[in-house]
């Protein structure tokens, strides 16, 4: 299992639970905002990372094992960039994790919601893990007390990023309801929302979809404390194969009805469940890379 990340701990029996609280955060982080590192470095983080992206506590066992599921495409700087921070983070808060990168063949239109199922799929066949988080791969979190942690409630663990920054609010949301850039469930809480609806190709909709179905299924999103779930959001142009999509309105009118039938479980024809085709699979230093 070397490749795909092996070295287990030894005396694993032994190892007292992490405590609640780890005890190496520091609180709000800054980043250097030419090249996007985070002022308090730390190499050995990425030496500690197994092939594929995978890192668990040698002296403690972790309270929750966290995939974090990234939908990509063609952003090859922001990925470099938000796998050394999550890397030099996660470890501080003591998880056990692995970071999944999604990415949608050429030449389909971008399907962020599509991604995100997938890679839940793929995530759930890989490891047990209690906690699923997509990630978008411009977000990086600038407060380490963020924990990447489930709740009893689906977590959206933005509560303001610079890419919405106001004249007296550096870090804001554009409304009250939007839940998108990162968000944390259990297996169970994305399986009771039938995860991300399929049919949203090219930017926009399919975030507001998402908390719609989250509703009807009776959960509702939460979000740590004002000060805890800042961002900073890499700024960029837009994507050339993620166009606006122009149906977007009109599909999310019809979210409720396709609820059960399309989602991370979803029946057409003759209740056949629907398909994706993988063409590639790596273990790559930082992630494990699916196209
Ligand atoms: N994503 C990719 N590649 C793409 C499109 C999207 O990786 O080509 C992923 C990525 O994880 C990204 C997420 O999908 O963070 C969300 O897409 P986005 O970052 O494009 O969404 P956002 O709302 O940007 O941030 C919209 C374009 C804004 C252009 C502003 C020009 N000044
Ligand atoms: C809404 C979009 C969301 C999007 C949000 C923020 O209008 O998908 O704006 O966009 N909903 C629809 O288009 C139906 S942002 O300011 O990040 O470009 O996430």
């Amino acid at each position: 299992d070397l490749v795909a990340g092996g070295k287990t701990n030894r005396n694993r029996a032994n190892l007292k639970p992490c405590p609640e609280t780890p005890p190496g955060l520091i609180g709000k982080i800054t980043i250097n905002a030419r090249n996007f590192t985070e002022s308090v470095t730390n190499d050995d983080s990425l030496r500690r990372v197994v092939y594929g992206g995978r890192y668990s506590p040698d002296d403690c066992v972790a309270r929750e094992r966290t995939a974090i599921i990234i939908p990509y495409r063609d952003r090859e700087d922001h990925l470099d960039i938000l796998t050394r921070h999550l890397h030099n983070i996660l470890q501080r808060q003591q998880l056990e994790y692995r970071i999944f990168v999604i990415e949608m063949a050429l030449p389909t239109q971008f399907n962020r919601g599509l991604l995100a199922n997938i890679g839940f799929l793929f995530a759930k066949e890989t490891g047990d893990f209690s906690c699923f988080i997509i990630h978008d791969v411009d977000a990086l979190m600038m407060n380490d007390k963020n924990l990447y942690r489930c709740g009893s409630q689906p977590r959206h663990l933005v509560t303001g990023s610079t890419k919405f920054r106001t004249w007296n609010d550096e870090y804001g949301l554009p409304y009250g309801s939007y839940m998108s850039g990162v968000i944390a469930l259990t297996d169970s809480q994305f399986t009771q929302a039938n995860g991300f609806s399929n049919v949203y190709f090219g930017w926009g909709g399919e975030d507001d979809d998402f908390t719609n179905r989250v509703q009807r299924a009776n959960m509702k999103f939460e979000r740590p404390e004002k000060d805890i779930g800042i961002y900073l959001a890499i700024p960029h142009e837009t994507d050339s194969t993620n166009p606006k999509n122009p149906a977007r309105f009109g599909i999310l009118d019809a979210s409720a009805a396709r609820q059960t039938i399309e989602g991370v479980n979803s029946f057409y024809n003759n209740r056949q469940k629907i398909k994706y085709k993988r063409y590639a699979i790596e273990y790559r230093r930082y992630y494990t890379w699916i196209l």
